[in-house]
């Protein structure tokens, strides 16, 4: 993994070799099923990993667990690592946790994060959870390269929306209410319903799959068993449809997409004369109201003569 996450050109050759293996491993046998685990910070996605993780270790599975740490990005502050939420995982000899920093990557995504878990899937961790930050954008990224998409949220968070925030539900296989225990037991269960109703009007996103809620709380343990009832169901309703396959397939081509338009914004902003152009972009701001527009327009031009010099547009 190290070597996978790794900037060095010549472990970069390396982790090429090791992924390759790992995908002629998988092509033969892959018993692995993939979920992304989703909401916002502190509604207890780890706790929740964690738990029902230890669960899914009784039932003879391997849990394999990729987290990406956000203290590198947007929300500093009161969260904890993923990793300290999940020591069992992280201690037993059944589990793999890895937390990967979110660095630079917009969105909730490591940028090696599909690796990690193509890795996990090769060495026999069958259950692989994928742990986002939950900032919202990176939420469609993870729905294509997973195959199931679990949205945590908690006691109430029905209440104060019109109807329920589409975007991101809409996405979701499996809708868990966390923290139904204690007090809040009750609205746990009105979440849950109203939850229940707005996915009923969704248009279903899986053949044979309607999406359900469902009510857990980590620290009791309760809910956990029915979670990895859904997930088992999940996934053989995909290996009915014959599904998983082609699912994977088009996990393949988005995670292409994605990795090339990285690198292209990578490569692009490392070039001499992108470079001279923010630089001389920078200082002009610094002194006049120039047009935001015509300068982007500028910088496409510039790309354009870059990438496609043959096309004609020369730099103004
Ligand atoms: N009462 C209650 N608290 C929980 C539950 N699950 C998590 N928490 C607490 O919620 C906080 C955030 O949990 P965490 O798993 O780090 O949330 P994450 O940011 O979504 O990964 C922690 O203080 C947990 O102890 C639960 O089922 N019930
Ligand atoms: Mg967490």
């Amino acid at each position: 993994m190290t070597l996978i996450e790794s900037e060095l050109p010549e472990d970069r050759i390396r982790a090429i070799t090791l992924l390759e293996a790992c995908e002629e491993r998988l092509y033969r046998h892959d018993p692995s099923i993939r979920i992304t685990v989703s909401g916002s910070p502190g509604v207890g996605k780890s706790s929740l990993i964690e738990a029902a993780g230890r669960n899914a270790i009784d039932r003879g599975h391997r849990v394999g667990v990729v987290t990406i740490d956000p203290t590198s990005s947007l929300s500093k502050g009161s969260i904890l690592g993923d990793k300290s939420r999940m020591t069992h995982l992280a201690n037993s000899p059944h589990a793999f946790v890895r937390s990967s920093p979110a660095g630079k990557v917009l969105g909730g995504l490591g940028r090696r994060t599909f690796e990690l878990v193509t890795l996990l899937a090769a060495v026999g961790y069958d259950l692989i959870f994928i742990e986002t930050v939950g900032v919202g954008q990176s939420e469609h990224m993870a729905w294509q390269l997973t195959d199931a998409f679990t949205l945590v949220i908690q006691p109430g968070a029905g209440d104060e929306l019109q109807g329920i925030k589409r975007g991101i539900t809409e996405l979701a296989d499996m809708v868990i209410v966390n923290k139904a225990d204690g007090d809040f037991i009750e609205r746990a269960r009105l979440t849950k319903t109203q939850y229940q109703s707005a996915l009923h009007y969704f248009t279903p996103l899986r053949k044979g799959w309607s999406p359900v809620a469902m009510l857990c709380s980590a620290t009791a343990g309760s809910g956990l068993d029915a979670w990895l009832d859904a997930i088992e169901a999940f996934r053989k309703n995909l290996l009915l449809h014959d599904e998983l396959r082609i699912l994977r397939k088009g996990q393949q081509e988005a995670w292409l997409e994605w990795n090339l338009g990285m690198e292209a914004n990578r490569l692009l902003l490392q070039h001499p004369a992108v470079k001279n152009k923010l630089q001389e972009f920078h200082q002009q701001t610094q002194t006049q109201n120039i047009s935001i527009f015509k300068m982007a327009y500028g910088f496409e031009q510039l790309m354009q003569s870059l990438l496609l010099p043959s096309s004609g547009t020369a730099e103004s």
